[in-house]
């Protein structure tokens, strides 16, 4: 088919496809399709059909039944289809028979999000790591590929070459992966040290489901340019930024990559480093578009995702954003009895930023604790300690000595104690 307005960069037609168990949940179901067609259209695509089947389990050969492959076929070559995209992942053997049957491009939900992540990647850490979560992805696909043509073919002409041509691809990636592995860790290093020099401010970190409003918060609290946008994974990197708390102390808010269902364990695994600044934040802001019908299950996964990083036993605040877009406000009031402690807001309007800004502060004043000092002039080699171990709230200088008050965390309060607590003044 011609196209009346070529475009440089064509737009693919896919069809998104999701197997649901027999008796399953309908709605969740369509709301699954709904969220991997947004994926779709994130990397690039225009959805032109949703199709689910309920199965009493997957097809071997096909994921789905040989009926559903005819209709799709048909599909296929009626409205000039380019792709076909499954909710699950696939085994090479599936792909391979359904590419055969259709004779179009047939990919899995982790390829849809690799790739996405790959388009998006800017910074030389978002890149490794997309890189190196795209390797380990490819790795046991080619074992298996290979695995499999064996043993379907056997017998002679099916070792040989191929298995030799498979090795030296597999050599090949596992030596890369060590090389990118290599270059995260320096790159970890590296934050860590950047990361030294503001240790004593209260950090917060925002985590949440993809396209929650985290980069709008983020710019409404601390007038950055993070971007924006209506599109999944907008953003890849980490973003720490200085705000000011309404007492006029000040912290650290980070922006991150956001999380999804079925996340790709190499992805989650490569993002470590950029998801450092979130396991060592003092609490973590959990932001949530209450807006979307599956909030309660973006509220798990983002739990779950959590937990895998082992990035718990944490304080979090559950922020519900959005609230301009609710028909009914008095869901906000329920919202609050459900989950106790929760504040609703609105990042775009700018609505309840204060208290939630309140809220930081009480918890950063919880954490930390304001130490007093009197440290007489033939000790002064521990005044750099305790200018490194946070913020300075009050010094005197007097003729016998130095009388100075911090503001330490409660993480760094007992290291510093250890070597000033002859000097501390209790008053
Ligand atoms: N109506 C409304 N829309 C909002 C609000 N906050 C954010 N949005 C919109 O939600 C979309 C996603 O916002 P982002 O800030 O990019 O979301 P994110 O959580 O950073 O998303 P990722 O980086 O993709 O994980 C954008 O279109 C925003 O304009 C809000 O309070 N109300
Ligand atoms: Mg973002």
């Amino acid at each position: 088919m011609k196209q009346l307005l070529p475009t440089d960069t064509p737009i693919e037609r896919a069809i998104v496809v999701s197997v649901v168990k027999k008796g399953g949940d309908r709605i969740q179901a369509m709301d699954y399709l709904d969220e991997l067609a947004f994926l779709a259209e994130t990397a690039g695509a225009e959805v032109i059909a949703k199709v689910y089947q309920e199965r009493v389990r997957p097809d071997r050969a096909t994921m789905i039944g040989k009926g559903k492959v005819a209709e799709i076929k048909e599909m296929i070559e009626q409205d000039d289809i380019q792709s076909v995209i499954f909710d699950d992942d696939l085994t090479p053997m599936q792909v391979r028979n359904l590419e055969k049957e259709w004779s179009v491009k047939v990919l899995d939900r982790s390829g849809v999000i690799l790739d996405i992540f790959a388009s998006r990647a800017r910074s030389m850490e978002a890149k490794t790591q997309v890189e190196l979560a795209q390797l380990q992805y490819l790795m046991p696909r080619l074992t298996r590929m290979w695995t499999h043509l064996s043993k379907q073919f056997g017998g002679i002409g099916t070792k040989g070459p191929g298995e030799t041509q498979i090795e030296t691809d597999r050599r090949l990636i596992r030596d890369r992966i060590t090389k990118l592995k290599e270059k995260l860790r320096d790159i970890d290093m590296q934050r860590k040290q950047q990361r030294k020099g503001r240790d004593h401010m209260p950090r917060f970190a925002l985590v949440g489901y993809t396209n929650a409003g985290k980069s709008t918060l983020m710019n409404m609290m601390t007038g950055a340019d993070t971007y924006v946008e209506d599109k999944l994974f907008a953003t890849l990197d980490t973003t720490v930024r200085q705000c000011t708390l309404p007492n006029g102390q000040l912290m650290l808010l980070s922006d991150t990559v956001g999380f999804i269902r079925k996340l790709p364990a190499h992805l989650v695994a490569s993002f470590r480093s950029t998801l450092a600044e979130a396991a060592e934040a003092d609490a973590l802001i959990h932001l949530v578009d209450c807006t979307h019908p599956a909030f309660k299950e973006h509220i798990q996964v983002v739990q779950e995702t959590l937990k895998s990083l082992d990035i718990e036993d944490k304080t979090v605040v559950l922020v519900f954003n959005k609230i301009d877009q609710l028909e009914d406000p008095s869901i906000i009031r329920d919202l609050q009895i459900e989950f106790p402690g929760s504040i609703g807001i609105s990042a775009v309007k700018g609505l309840n930023i204060i208290t939630l800004l309140e809220r930081l502060q009480e918890i950063a004043l919880l954490q930390s604790s304001i130490l007093k000092f009197h440290l007489p002039y033939d000790a002064m080699n521990i005044l750099p300690k305790i200018y490194a171990a946070g913020e300075i709230v009050e010094r005197e200088d007097m003729d016998e000595g130095i009388r100075i008050s911090v503001n330490v965390s409660a993480e760094r309060k007992d290291a510093l104690l250890r070597f000033t607590e002859q000097f501390l003044i209790n008053e």
